[in-house]
């Protein structure tokens, strides 16, 4: 979990990097530190001392101090370079995307185009395998980050980035996003779930199917509910006439662990108080407060969980 700890062959090179770039600043800034400091003790203001001996001109200490400093960083460059070579080798000329992930004010869509899976701020892949993600923005400047897996990737409307992503271990791994979009920024997490490859396609299988929508009940007043309250002006439902995309993708809402990018865990009651008050959990949030009724807000919680 500490972001310093790399959990992707990418990750593992930047941080290869970072390490001997930091070496090479801490070594200097000691040396540096260290003349000043002398300096300031062997030169101080004395009494009858005479003026130290002036180095104006002196052509050998000018190029050893130009010398060394431009060998340094030379150095660091190659490195650079080579790392960026490795993490991030440009995409193929007409690149088909595994996954492409839009940033929102303040939420993550996920979509996998091949199997044609919509989610939200829940990333899941297979380990071992080499994912080109396609990332953009819908709303304003964001920054796609998973500290232990790649680089950071600036999010910028109208323009299209690519991203290699690879994870060797099976696990939950953090992100964020990195680029302040506005006033939930912070409540802008991301979760990325790497799984064994037949898992993983056990999940993507399930999140493929179009759920059969309920016809009693309190779940089949909360369908009705959906498509009239406004919901489906702005969430996809498979299956219903609501295929907006301006909020999260609901269809398998039930199968996340959290609610509004990472705000709150996916709870009955987490999701009740988050259609009751949305604004009072999430201030600033683009999801509406509709002035719910406790009943309407029951029969769209119960809906919502019986689509699995
Ligand atoms: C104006 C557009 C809009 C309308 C109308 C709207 N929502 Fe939302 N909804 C959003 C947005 C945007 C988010 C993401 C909020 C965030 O995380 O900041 C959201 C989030 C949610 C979430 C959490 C989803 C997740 O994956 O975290 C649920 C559940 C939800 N809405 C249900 C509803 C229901 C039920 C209605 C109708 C009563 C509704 N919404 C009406 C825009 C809307
Ligand atoms: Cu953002």
């Amino acid at each position: 979990m500490f972001p310093f700890d790399t959990a992707s062959p990418q990750s593992a090179v930047i941080a290869e990097l970072f390490n001997l770039i930091a070496v090479i600043a801490v070594v200097i800034f000691i040396i540096v530190t260290l003349g000043v400091l002398w300096s300031a003790w062997r030169y101080r203001h004395q009494d009858g001392q005479p003026e130290p001996r002036q180095i104006k001109g002196n052509l050998p200490l000018e190029i050893g101090w130009t010398l060394i400093p431009l060998l340094i960083l030379i150095f660091v460059a190659v490195r650079t370079v080579a790392a960026m070579d490795l993490v991030d080798p440009a995409p193929p000329v007409d690149p088909t995307p595994d996954l492409i992930i839009t940033g929102h004010q303040w939420w993550w869509e996920i979509e996998y185009p091949q199997a044609g899976v919509m989610t939200a701020n829940e990333i899941h892949i297979p380990t071992g395998q080499r994912l080109l993600l396609q990332i953009e923005a819908a709303d304003v400047l964001h920054s796609f980050w998973l500290p232990q897996l790649a680089r950071k990737v600036d999010m910028i409307p109208g323009q299209t980035r690519w991203l290699w992503l690879e994870v060797d271990e099976p696990g939950v791994y953090s992100g964020a996003c990195a680029e302040f979009c506005g006033a939930q920024h912070a409540w802008m997490r991301l979760r990325l779930t790497a799984h064994a490859p037949d898992e993983y396609e056990q999940w993507l299988t399930q999140q493929a199917q179009t759920p059969a929508q309920p016809t009693t009940g309190d779940a089949a007043a909360g369908a009705q509910l959906f498509q009239e309250r406004t919901c489906v002006n702005c969430h996809a439902i498979a299956g219903t006439a609501g295929q907006a995309r301006v909020g999260p993708d609901l269809t398998h809402l039930a199968t996340r662990a959290t609610l509004a990018a990472g705000l709150l865990t996916n709870t009955p009651e987490n999701l009740r108080a988050w259609l009751k008050a949305p604004h009072t959990l999430k201030p600033g949030t683009l999801m509406p407060d509709l002035h719910l009724t406790d009943a309407e807000v029951e029969q769209l919680a119960t809906y919502l969980e019986t689509l699995p």
